[in-house]
């Protein structure tokens, strides 16, 4: 029973597909654009179109839209890596003609449904990469935005650019890039040669001075590949920092199943979050920005504090979270928020290790902030998976809780909690919990014979791995003794005895 542009459900439900023509018929309580798409135009690409760029840049720039005389700031995604996964994206995103809902749940409250309309066109890189380059080279393109995710940027643990990774070794030599750094560096190749002027190369990753990490990703790619445009880039490309916060757990198919149930819709790409969102930018754009303060988000010259102030409290206590909640049994981050016993966890090491060795913003409370990170892990409509949140470690926890330790052990701190967390990190590895049910951590950084390390009986094996490379650990013998003291603790007495003993101490 099916109308093209809509499907009846066993039980008569009407249900709409998506599409520029189905915008004027939306089932009632779901928002549209509210702007005519039609005369948007691309000024915006965006690098790895995941959902966490849909729940939050594609939202915010949905509300510039919106303003009188913004349609130049269209966003066009950009599919980098290949797999049936990402071509299913690829096909959804044009017979959806890039629209998608986006349900925002409130900690408390009725979830709002919208139909985002900012991302006007969708180009898979793998299966046509000249159209992505001549989009990139195009003169109304000014600015490219990035979600590689935390290990993205190709970086050693010295923050070397790594040359001779296989993909970017083989877009060093050849004339088909398949790599970001690849097709971003011969756009700009191509637009030197024009004469047109460069793009606005801005990270929404996670990453501590993610300008500067993908300023100097990029810089090194190109100055192995043609070192005059490397000089060119350096003097007119801007690399902006920011800090992006928006907790969008991954939609399986069975919450697709239960978004669309609720919205009344046949939308193949939906996707929830929390209604929390923030996106804290400096002011540094070589060809102009959309109006995005008057959509919501902050200008400053140094996002350093902001995002100081979000990895080492909220990513964090994420990291702090996981571990042990995957190890007792739980799947979900609210389903551990119940845990009474996490909570304190969680609550010491936000007031006692992670908040004295902040420099926040100027007026900032750290304090308010650590009880909004509780309160926004605690939402029940966000079934924000632990293995999420756990994935790549590798590269997560030199970014959130490096710091704290670095510095809680050289000023001589209390480190119990720390120690905690890397021992629950090794135990995490093992990949079976209390009750020997077996889970899978995804850590795309690690080698099959360094995640093997976790299951050595030499305990402190895995803390010789090169993720702990510059913690200072070797300096620490009593330190790196309380992880081994955890370890066994978490192996033979469980989670729950671990933490009474922590609190304790
Ligand atoms: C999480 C983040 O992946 C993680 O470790 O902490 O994805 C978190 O949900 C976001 O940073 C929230 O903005």
């Amino acid at each position: 029973d099916r109308r093209g542009s809509a499907t009846v459900r066993p039980g008569g439900r009407l249900v709409i597909r998506l599409s520029n023509s189905t915008l004027v018929s939306l089932p009632a309580g779901v928002e549209g654009p509210a702007y005519d798409r039609t005369r948007v135009t691309p000024g915006i690409a965006h690098l790895g179109v995941g959902q966490f760029h849909r729940a939050h840049q594609a939202l915010y720039l949905d509300r510039c839209l919106a303003l009188p005389g913004q349609e130049r700031w269209g966003i066009v995604g950009i599919g980098v890596l290949d797999g049936a996964r990402e071509r299913h994206k690829a096909d959804a995103l044009h017979t959806q003609q890039g629209l998608y809902s986006l349900t925002e749940f409130p900690a408390r409250g009725r979830p709002t449904v919208r139909v985002v309309g900012s991302l006007v066109g969708y180009l898979h890189a793998p299966e046509d990469p000249e159209r992505v380059l001549e989009l990139l080279a195009a003169p109304d393109l000014r600015l490219v935005t990035l979600t590689l995710t935390e290990g993205g940027y190709n970086l050693d643990e010295a923050g070397q650019f790594l040359l001779e990774t296989p993909a970017v070794a083989r877009d060093l030599d050849s004339q088909v890039p398949t790599t970001a750094f690849g097709l971003v560096t011969e756009a700009l190749r191509r637009r030197r040669e024009r004469g047109l002027g460069p793009f606005t190369v801005l990270s929404c990753d996670n990453l501590r001075q993610n300008g500067e990490v993908a300023r100097d990703a990029f810089l090194s790619f190109a100055r192995a590949r043609v070192p005059s445009l490397a000089n060119w880039m350096e003097e007119h490309v801007t690399f902006p920092s920011a800090m992006v916060d928006r907790i969008t757990p991954g939609v399986t198919e069975h919450e697709a199943a239960r978004l669309n149930e609720a919205s009344g819709l046949d939308d193949a790409l939906p996707v929830y979050s929390e209604s929390f969102i923030q996106w804290v930018i400096e002011d540094r754009f070589c060809a102009g920005r959309p109006p995005l303060e008057r959509v919501g988000v902050q200008f400053t010259d140094d996002v350093g504090p902001y995002e100081q102030v979000k990895l080492r409290l909220l990513n964090a206590s994420h990291s702090l979270l996981a571990f042990p909640g995957l190890l007792m049994g739980y799947r979900f981050v609210a389903q551990a928020m119940e845990d009474p016993a996490l909570v304190s966890l969680l609550q010491a090491f936000l007031r006692e290790d992670a908040e004295p060795l902040l420099h926040p913003p100027r007026g900032f409370s750290v304090r308010d902030y650590g009880d909004t990170v509780l309160e926004r892990f605690s939402n029940p409509a966000i079934n924000d998976q632990l293995l999420r949140i756990a994935s790549d470690s590798a590269s997560k926890l030199p970014l959130f809780v490096q710091p704290t330790a670095r510095e809680a052990l050289r000023q001589g701190r209390d480190t119990r909690r720390i120690a905690f967390l890397l021992a629950a990190f090794c135990e995490y590895l093992r990949g079976v919990d209390e009750r020997g049910h077996v889970f899978l951590p995804l850590e795309p950084h690690l080698t099959g014979a360094e995640v093997r390390r976790a299951h050595a009986t030499d305990l402190k094996a895995p803390l010789g791995l090169e993720l702990f490379q510059g913690w200072g650990l070797a300096e620490h013998p009593g330190f790196v003794k309380d992880c081994v003291h955890f370890r066994r603790e978490l192996r033979f007495k469980g989670v729950s005895a671990t933490l009474a003993e922590l609190a304790r101490s």
